[in-house]
């Protein structure tokens, strides 16, 4: 960290130079800094929302693309996701706790050989936040860990979230093995994350590919309530 740097007092930085400093705090792993920055901008009356996406997705958005160009490497990009979650932590309570009805229960989990999960936790979230009951499989899930979750818990909506272009054709070992045992059409299957598209979502016979967490809530209420429609038809 520079002199500069070490005289920068977060609260004394007006809404714009903050969010600038925070992208700057998340490129530099300062979980501290990350932690006092959410809570200064939610001290302003900053939405939960508009934090997560202008202040900290939006840094972690930078901190990708300097990994893509060799500039960062892994223990640094570490860093910087440990302070994200740290902002996140902070924004869950008040994302979850909207008191909305339950709309429906969904499972989610990332697939086998991806440990990334900054995306998935914001969709979980997000999801619990519109009312949605969720169940985390966490990270790394092969796809008997999905099958036995949507025994367990009978969610209405499975979704899976791969980040690696390597990891993401495994959501379709897990809905083919869905369609062996005869479960397919049972649940509503969502899937996401950053090189997946629509095109793929299609090919790989998905309900939906969702953009992002927000897209993830809309989708999801939508098909809910066409199956609600269903029912009463
Ligand atoms: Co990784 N990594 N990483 N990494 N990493 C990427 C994905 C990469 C694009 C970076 C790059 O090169 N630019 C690249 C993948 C390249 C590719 O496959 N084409 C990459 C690589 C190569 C790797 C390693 C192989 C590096 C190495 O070891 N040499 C390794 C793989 C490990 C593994 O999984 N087996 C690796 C490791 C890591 C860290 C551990 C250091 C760390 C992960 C920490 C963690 O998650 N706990 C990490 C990180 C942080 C990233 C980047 C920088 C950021 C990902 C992130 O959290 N984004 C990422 C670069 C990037 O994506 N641009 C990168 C913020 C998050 C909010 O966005 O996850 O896209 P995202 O989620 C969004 C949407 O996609 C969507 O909604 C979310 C919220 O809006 N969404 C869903 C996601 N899941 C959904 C599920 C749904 C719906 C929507 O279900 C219904």
């Amino acid at each position: 960290m520079s002199d500069d740097e070490q005289d920068i007092v977060l609260s004394e930085l007006n809404d714009e130079e903050l969010v600038l400093q925070m992208h700057d705090d998340l490129y530099d792993g300062l979980k501290d800094e990350i932690v006092e920055g959410v809570e200064i901008l939610l001290e302003r009356g900053w939405t939960p929302y508009d934090i997560l996406t202008k202040a900290l997705v939006e840094g972690m958005r930078i901190v990708g693309i300097d990994f893509r160009d060799g500039i960062l490497f892994v223990p640094e990009v570490l860093l910087a996701a440990n302070s994200m979650k740290a902002g996140m932590a902070l924004l869950k309570p008040l994302l979850v706790e909207t008191g909305a009805p339950r709309l429906g229960r969904m499972v989610i989990g990332t697939v086998k050989g991806d440990i990334h999960d900054i995306g998935k936790n914001l969709v979980s979230m997000m999801m619990e936040g519109a009312g949605f009951e969720v169940t985390d499989l966490g990270i790394n899930n092969a796809v008997e860990a999905y099958i036995e979750a949507l025994a367990e818990h009978q969610p209405d909506i499975l979704g899976m979230s791969a980040l690696l272009t390597t990891t993401m054709p495994y959501m379709k070992v897990v809905i083919d093995t869905m369609k062996e045992q005869g479960i397919r059409d049972d649940y509503i299957v969502l899937v996401g994350g950053a090189p997946l598209n629509e095109e793929f979502g299609k090919a790989i016979g998905a309900d939906a590919y969702c953009r992002d967490a927000a897209v993830a809530v809309e989708t999801a209420k939508d098909f809910m309530s066409r199956k609600h429609n269903q029912l009463s038809a």
